[in-house]
């Protein structure tokens, strides 16, 4: 190297250098409070990208829907008014059938199984979402689903008329076939509504039962296991695609870590949280072999429909599923 470009090189290298990093903040909201597993991992995540972007990138998170409600998160993140945000997936399903595939009664039941269905899932997932301006980050499924009283139920002719919480239209449709009243309410506001007598009921996981102190006003939870639900975290496509390689790459290392500890503690939590529902004073039991009869009844129905809904590219996400179970 001679004299001259040696100088031009160090000149160049001093302006790299000294160019001031643009840092960005990124405003990340999620639907969910502080404290749930979901939202602990997504503030990691935020963590592992500012470090790893050398603070290019700067993670906040804004739980509980307080940046922009939870029906509010996914609009916002297309159109570029936050970045980058995370949203329970089922809670699109009114836009687009393939989004309710997580919530298809009794077709996966557990933490294998729902690990087998996004598998077979996630391609068409992510060409539905890059249609939408958004790209797929990662996604991490709450425990099973388990039904929530105030009164004991031995079967569905049990549940008539009784004020359900629903977070999903697959969660609305069980009410109506259970002849209970469905009532769509935010993970934020259940304790709330619980306290006040606006429902009586929900289903869910014992995370969030736990999460939100539900023994206060309810007092039975019958392991159902009905499906396993999934939370997806999401970037704005144009921001993506305007990312240096450097950072995207750092957002899918920090993406893959937060999928393994999210799914990790969904794990966890499942035992620990049905044991805490019990400390409340809450019974948490199997429920009895009627109420699971009607239950899967009904599961068929919805099965059915949610496969005519879909068409061929639902039918081939669960043949392939199905395919994977043997
Ligand atoms: N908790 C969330 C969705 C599924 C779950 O277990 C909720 O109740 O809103």
């Amino acid at each position: 190297m001679n004299t001259k470009t040696s100088l031009i090189l160090a000149t160049a290298l001093t302006a790299v250098a000294a160019a001031p990093a643009v840092a960005e903040t990124w405003d990340m909201p999620l639907a969910y409070t502080g404290s749930n597993f979901h939202s602990v991992t997504a503030a990691e995540f935020g963590e592992c990208v500012t470090t790893g972007t050398g603070g290019d990138i700067e993670i906040t998170t804004h739980p509980s829907g307080s940046l922009f409600a939870g029906n509010d998160i996914k609009r916002a993140v297309q159109t570029g008014q936050a970045l980058i945000g995370e949203r329970l997936l089922s809670a699109h399903q009114n836009e687009d059938p393939i989004f309710g595939v997580d919530s298809i009664p009794f077709l996966a039941t557990s933490f294998d199984q729902a690990a087998d269905l996004w598998e077979a899932a996630k391609p068409t997932m992510e060409e539905l979402l890059a249609g939408q301006n958004l790209k797929l980050l990662y996604s991490v499924p709450w425990p099973p689903q388990g039904l929530y009283f105030k009164e004991p139920k031995e079967s569905v002719a049990d549940m008539e008329g009784v004020k359900f919480r629903s977070y999903s239209n697959a969660t609305a449709r069980l009410a109506e076939l259970t002849g209970m009243l469905p009532v769509q309410i935010e993970e934020a506001e259940i304790s709330q509504a619980f306290a006040t007598g606006v429902a009586d009921s929900m289903i869910s996981s014992g995370a969030t039962g736990y999460d939100r102190k539900v023994w206060e006003s309810l007092n039975y939870f019958y392991e159902v296991d009905a499906w396993l639900p999934r939370n997806y975290v999401f970037v704005n496509m144009d921001a993506w695609d305007g990312l240096p390689e450097e950072n995207k790459n750092v957002m899918l290392g920090c993406a893959g870590l937060a999928e393994y500890a999210g799914t990790w503690r969904a794990k966890e939590y499942t035992q620990f949280t049905l044991n805490g529902l019990r400390e409340g004073g809450m019974t948490v039991e199997t429920a009895s072999d009627q109420m699971k009869d009607d239950l899967r009844e009904i599961g068929e129905t919805m099965t059915a429909e949610w496969l005519e809904d879909a068409g061929e590219g639902g039918q081939a996400i669960v043949d392939q599923f199905r395919s994977m179970q043997n």
